[in-house]
């Protein structure tokens, strides 16, 4: 059975694009793989995090993965931060990168902004703790939504150094798993940009607790086009906002574009938004009652995640001590905290 491995910022709400992006698939591909899922909390803290705010919302954020079908019996669920392996294995990639990989990553380019020499050195790092998250478990296959893409491709860039470099065969290929009409949901006010939890308008996104009277505010007020929709999935070129909300009702209908387009071309956004807007709401309501469920006993989701913690450590543990073996540090068994 192949290895996964994703992790999702507990950053904010999830997204819908958060949703059909990562979490729905994470769900979906348990039958047939064995899935790690991890909160990454030290990633969050690469742009500020109201300490007070950071451990409700790593709940929060386990609430709902667990909501969206994540079983921890049978796969594991935890939070970066307590498998000290991972930052390990971190320090170890930082120095495998090159300076030019990181230059080169987009993400970075669009959080940073204007503002480059103010962001932290943590956001600019961090595709490379990615890719310890990642290869610290020897996993092989990543569901990601599109926008991971090239970190992904930097993973691979990493391991094939560090193998070179060390002269083994230790760290494996990296497949990105990206899926279905909707791997990158666009911003609801402009579908040039990513629909993300942090962006400053609640307005460009559906957050997966909202209500039905919000999403259907929401989608209301989604930009569009003067034009009705088209018969077919070409004519959406160069219609950025039709074709994230035809995509988005694609994924949720499990189909693709062109069958959406079937049935719904020729019509007007008002009454596309509306068929939209009940969709959203059925899929999405039951989800929200199952986070508050979860939410209602934070005793429960902190037991997921311990036990979690301690699954994933026994499996990667071995291989990051491995990879340190490598490098060539030494290593002093037994060390307790205070004088030995
Ligand atoms: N708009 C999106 N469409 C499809 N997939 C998406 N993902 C994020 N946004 C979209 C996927 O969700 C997973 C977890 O992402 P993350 O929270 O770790 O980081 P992110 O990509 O930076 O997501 P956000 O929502 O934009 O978070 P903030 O605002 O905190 O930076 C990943 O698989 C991602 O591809």
């Amino acid at each position: 059975m192949q290895r996964i491995f994703s992790g999702i910022q507990p950053s904010g709400i999830p997204t819908l694009g958060n949703y059909l992006g990562a979490m729905r698939n994470w769900a979906a591909l348990q039958h047939d793989h064995e899935c790690i899922y991890c909160v990454v909390d030290l990633h969050a803290i690469t742009q500020w995090q109201e300490p007070a705010d950071l451990a409700r919302q790593t709940r929060e954020m386990a609430a709902s993965l667990l909501a969206c079908g994540i079983d921890p019996r049978a796969h594991i669920l935890f939070n970066q931060s307590a498998v000290p392996a991972h930052a390990r294995l971190g320090w170890i990639f930082y120095c495998v990168t090159r300076l030019g990989w990181l230059n080169r990553m987009t993400q970075f380019k669009d959080k940073a902004g204007k503002d480059r020499e103010n962001v932290s050195a943590g956001l600019y790092i961090y595709p490379s703790l990615m890719a310890a998250d990642i290869l610290a478990y020897h996993a092989t296959r990543v569901p990601v939504g599109e926008d991971q893409r090239q970190h992904l491709e930097l993973a691979n860039d990493i391991a094939q150094k560090f193998n070179h470099d060390y002269g083994v065969e230790f760290f494996p290929h990296i497949e990105p798993l990206i899926m279905g009409p909707a791997a990158r949901v666009m911003s609801l006010r402009d579908g040039t940009r990513k629909m993300s939890k942090s962006d400053a308008s609640d307005q460009s996104r559906i957050n997966l607790n909202d209500d039905a009277d919000m999403i259907a505010a929401k989608i209301r007020r989604a930009k569009t086009d003067a034009e009705p929709l088209p018969g077919e999935a070409e004519g959406l070129e160069g219609r950025p906002e039709a074709r994230n909300l035809v995509g988005i009702f694609a994924a949720l209908t499990d189909t693709d574009h062109a069958s959406v387009l079937r049935e719904h071309g020729g019509r007007g956004f008002g009454a596309f938004k509306e068929s939209l807007t009940a969709l959203l709401v059925e899929k999405l309501a039951p989800i929200a009652s199952e986070t508050t469920r979860w939410l209602n006993d934070p005793g429960a989701i902190e037991a997921v995640l311990r036990d979690g913690a301690a699954r994933a450590a026994a499996l990667c543990d071995p291989i990051v001590a491995e990879a340190e073996r490598l490098v060539g540090f030494l290593s002093v068994q037994g060390v307790k905290a205070g004088r030995a």
